[in-house]
């Protein structure tokens, strides 16, 4: 059997076999005129109305943040996170050039929203980036980044992000063991050089700023997906690993040797009071603390082999892990593995780490007949938990309490992760469930040889699931998060700030001053003008001498919704985009000579066109 899950998931083309003949279902399952126009309807959003729900969808490989309407499924916008985009000047201007800190891509594959009492608040989303071991902040009010901390010691933060139930921490487990302090150990120095590493994160939400407030040093085991615990597990957070044996080479598929791998129980409040005493080792800069040393903060319970997802069910009582290899969904108790902590009831140890018995914390196994590559759960406000099926292509609906399958249904095709309408949340509320796929295979029209990803929206409100729609989607659905429209509130015009630094507001204002080779522009950006100076006899052009340091400060002060003005500077491949009373600053060195056209990049107002200036660069 095991053998057979293996060929399924190292070749893909079975996994799509089987979609294949799930293909054929559909059809049938829809073939009434009417029924197809009633599922037309639930996705139907009429012009002027809007979506109930907002999706907040992992852009994976492509860095960023990619914003959908739910039921239309409609793509609102991409807000750009970890890589550069030209389309919103992100990346060029001084704030967020400074904020990606020299990077030009990530890998954003877990969405967080910030909660509060275990309830998205709807204010900020946080984000991962698996490649360069970073943390994001997306201001939900403004839907821009507002800031990036980068994170050292870790070697890939897949694991993250997720919060505690008051946001108290973010936390991002490391997927690569690592030496720390980026010291260099060859590969045979693997067992004691390396170190698994967990980042615990704080965010301030005034300053709108992330700080590091301590990492959990742990042995080098590969740690995946991970959840925070809820109401009676809330001081919990649990992960998955998959390398317990410490394999270093993808040869042969050294990490899945051992049918038992193991989930992780810490307890961060424990830790986070030991680093409140003072008493841990600091590495440069970063508090440190091995929860081997901190009585009763760390346990492990065996789990079926090469665990993937691992997620706490609303009311905090249960974790459930789905073993991509072991084509099943484990559901543990934490009360039990509470008992079993307080009666010092272990089956042995590993590096230092009591083990609980498998049997002690087990409640259920759910293996569905067929259903193959579990990775991830979510859940519904009536006890029912779905899961994805990477090779089966497929979701599973099945009852928490009973392990009774209750519906399949297919997707088209292969889903990683699948998201339920306020399914993160201590309330989730059961009306809608997309899964987010890797392959769309041949669904829409073809576009060459890599087709697009895909997304498949059920109606999870009745006992079967309900397919409404599938939709092409951009590289590359992770988790997405979704969230009831209402709790997002945001502002389409950033208030009018005489105080704000460099801001100038009034046309007269609009001045440059020169300081040896540094030339600061404080201007003006408006429907259909550049101000740079007032005063000038050309107030739209600026010359500067070759090697100076240009920088712009400009000022939208149209301040009505939806008035963005672009500034992009022909040949010095820069644009940036100042958006309805912001300020916003862009700097560099005109290092080359010559006359270089400006303009504005984003449509405006009928005289858009018109909106344009020059930069002059005499040669030194
Ligand atoms: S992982 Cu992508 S399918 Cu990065 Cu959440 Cu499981
Ligand atoms: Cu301003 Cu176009």
């Amino acid at each position: 059997m095991l053998n057979k899950v293996l060929t399924a998931l190292l070749g893909l083309t079975s996994g799509l076999l089987v979609a294949t003949v799930f293909f054929a279902d559909i059809g049938k399952q829809d073939d009434g005129a009417s029924t197809l126009q009633s599922v037309a309807e639930k996705v139907y959003v009429p012009q002027g109305q809007k979506d109930e729900y907002y999706l907040l969808s992992s852009g994976g490989h492509s860095g960023q943040l990619f914003v959908y309407g739910v039921p239309s499924m409609r793509k609102i916008r991409t807000v750009p996170v970890f890589s550069v985009d030209a389309a919103t000047g992100y990346g060029f201007d001084k704030h967020s050039k400074e904020m990606l800190g020299g990077y030009t891509w990530g890998d954003f594959h877990h969405p967080a929203v910030s909660e509060t009492a275990g309830d998205y608040d709807g204010e900020f989303l946080f984000a991962n980036d698996v490649a360069n071991n970073r943390i994001a902040a997306v201001d939900l009010t403004y839907f821009h980044t507002a800031d990036i901390l980068k994170l050292p010691n870790m070697g890939g933060p897949h694991a993250g992000v997720f919060v505690t139930q008051n946001t108290e921490y973010i936390a991002l487990p490391t997927r690569f063991a690592r030496p720390v302090s980026d010291e260099y150990a060859a590969l045979d120095r693997y067992d004691e050089a390396y170190k698994g590493i967990v980042s615990m994160v704080q965010f301030d939400r005034e300053e709108r700023k992330f700080n590091l407030a301590y990492q959990i040093v742990l042995p080098p085991w590969s740690y995946d997906l991970s959840d925070a615990g809820k109401k009676v597990s809330g001081d919990w957070i649990v992960m998955t690993t998959y390398n317990t044996e410490f394999a270093t080479s993808n040869q042969e598929i050294n990490a899945s040797q051992k049918d038992r791998d193991y989930l992780v129980l810490i307890n961060w409040r424990k830790l986070a009071d030991q680093v409140a005493t003072g008493d841990v080792p600091e590495v440069d800069g970063v508090k440190m603390v091995d929860p081997r040393d901190v009585e009763g903060s760390i346990f492990a319970v065996p789990t079926p082999k090469s665990p993937h997802g691992v997620d706490v069910t609303p009311d905090g009582t249960r974790f459930i892990a789905a073993g991509k290899l072991a084509p099943l969904m484990t559901v543990f108790s934490f009360q039990k593995a509470f008992n079993a902590i307080e009666q010092g009831k272990f089956a042995g140890e590993e590096f230092g780490i009591p083990v609980i018995a498998y049997e002690d914390v087990l409640e259920r196994e759910v293996d569905p007949p067929g259903a193959l590559g579990p990775l991830h759960t979510q859940f519904d406000d009536r006890g029912n938990a779905f899961n994805t099926m990477f090779i089966s292509s497929e979701v599973v609906k099945w009852n928490i309490d009973t392990g009774q399958v209750l519906d399949r249904k297919p997707v088209f095709y292969s889903p990683g992760h699948a998201t339920s309408s306020e399914g993160d949340t201590v309330a989730p509320d059961g009306k809608y469930l997309i899964a987010g796929n890797k392959i769309a295979k041949d669904s829409f029209l073809s576009v060459g040889p890599s087709h697009p990803e895909s997304a498949d929206l059920f109606d999870i409100s009745g006992d079967t699931m309900q397919h409404l729609v599938s939709v092409p989607v951009d590289p590359e659905p992770h988790y997405s998060q979704m969230i009831k429209a209402d709790k997002i509130k945001t502002e389409v015009v950033y208030a009018k700030d005489e105080n704000r630094p460099n801001s100038v507001w009034a046309s007269k204002d609009a001045r440059v001053e020169r300081k040896g080779n540094e030339v600061h522009v404080y201007g003006i950006a408006m429907r259909s003008k550049y101000i740079f100076d007032a005063e000038a006899e050309r107030p739209d052009a600026l010359t500067v001498k070759q090697g100076d340091r240009v920088v712009f400060h400009l000022t939208n002060i149209d301040l009505d919704q939806d008035i963005t003005h672009g500034f992009g500077i022909m040949d010095y491949d820069l644009n940036m985009e100042v958006q309805p009373g912001q300020t916003n600053t862009l700097e560099f060195v005109a290092d080359k000579s010559g006359v270089f056209p400006i303009y504005c990049t984003n449509f405006c107002s009928a005289l858009h066109q018109e909106m344009s200036g020059y930069l002059l660069v005499e040669p030194q």
